[in-house]
């Protein structure tokens, strides 16, 4: 199974360490078609791209999609876009969502009922919660 993997970058970087460990967990159920949003060091290689190459090739990526899951506690343009270009492709997709006080998710994630959000607490808890998603997903 191809899983997309979407999260802020220029959105904002403070959760790279969630991003990092959603890549590692997620790997267990497919590959992570993008790997570098949760790996600092790769997605340093990214600037011998140009912003042309990226958003085509990141297209590309989701044509070969099954599955999209977003990080979507920081707020991201690009994350929107993927989720948005995801629905129209109906591509299944998940949004996780860290539970902090005075942040709200977007009504136009919470709202839309194409997405599956799950809200968290503590990273503690992505290892559970993916594992008890991925059960049951497909089926
Ligand atoms: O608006 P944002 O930058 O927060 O959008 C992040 C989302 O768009 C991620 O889920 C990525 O899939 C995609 N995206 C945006 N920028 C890039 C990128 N390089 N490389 C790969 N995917 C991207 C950006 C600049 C880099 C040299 C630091």
């Amino acid at each position: 199974m191809n899983i997309y993997f979407a999260a802020a970058i220029r959105g904002g970087r403070n959760d790279a360490g969630i991003y990092s460990l959603l890549v590692q967990e997620l790997s267990r159920y497919g590959k992570v078609l993008t790997e570098h949003v949760g790996n600092d060091a790769l997605l340093a290689r990214e600037r011998q791209l140009s912003e042309n190459e990226i958003f085509r090739r990141d297209m590309q990526w989701l044509d070969q999609t099954d599955l999209l899951i977003a990080e979507v506690s920081t707020p991201s343009l690009g994350v929107g876009y993927e989720l948005a270009m995801a629905e129209i492709r109906s591509i299944p997709s998940l949004c996780l969502f860290r539970r902090q006080e005075e942040t709200r998710l977007s009504a136009m994630i919470a709202g839309n009922p194409f997405y599956k959000t799950i809200s968290y607490k503590n990273p503690i808890e992505l290892q559970a919660l993916l594992k008890d998603f991925f059960s049951r997903f497909g089926q």
